[in-house]
């Protein structure tokens, strides 16, 4: 099976982002992994005229805690229009990994629908570092760029229904 390379899309098919407001949740844990995902999708945003101002970033101790930094986000930031969240989990070092990503794709999806937002999964899970390496800027590309894409197309898909 050819694998999908992250950082593969279509730029005809990204909306703009000018005038989004976007906030971004990233977790400390594998923290050199996570600033090069956030990186890639601050340099996403900005390609797509996201401004520098309407980026929020802030941090949380791991990936359990992304949910909570979502809702935070949303609760006390209600002129975002979207958040990603971004973190890296690795197999190997925890038995918790399982519990982890369970715990962030339904916190986060709770998370969308409670507040009527997109929030993007930005979250590697890998079986050890260096394939998490290859998909934070490395030969997979970054999920990094992929959750800023996909942030702009969710919320453009968003406007678009609610303006009908
Ligand atoms: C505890 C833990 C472990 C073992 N592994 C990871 C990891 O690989 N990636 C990650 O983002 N966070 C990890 N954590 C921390 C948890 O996400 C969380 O911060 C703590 O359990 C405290 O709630």
């Amino acid at each position: 099976m050819k694998k999908q390379n992250l950082s593969d899309y279509d730029p005809s098919l990204v909306p703009s982002g000018k005038g989004r407001r976007i906030g971004i949740v990233v977790a400390e844990w594998n923290r050199e992994i996570t600033d090069a995902l956030a990186q890639g999708a601050i340099d996403t945003l900005h390609k797509y005229d996201v401004d520098d101002k309407d980026i929020l970033l802030v941090h949380v101790p791991g990936s359990f805690e992304l949910t909570t930094g979502a809702d935070l986000l949303l609760r006390n930031k209600p002129e975002l229009d979207a958040v990603i969240g971004v973190g890296c989990v690795i197999q190997g070092e925890t038995r918790h990994f399982d519990f982890i990503c369970e715990a962030v794709s339904q916190g986060l999806t709770n998370c969308a629908l409670k507040h009527e937002k997109p929030v993007v999964f930005s979250l590697l899970t890998t079986n050890n570092y260096e394939q998490a390496q290859d998909r934070a800027g490395g030969k997979h590309g970054n999920k990094g760029v992929e959750g800023a894409i996909t942030a702009l197309k969710m919320i453009d898909l968003q406007k678009q229904l609610e303006t009908k």
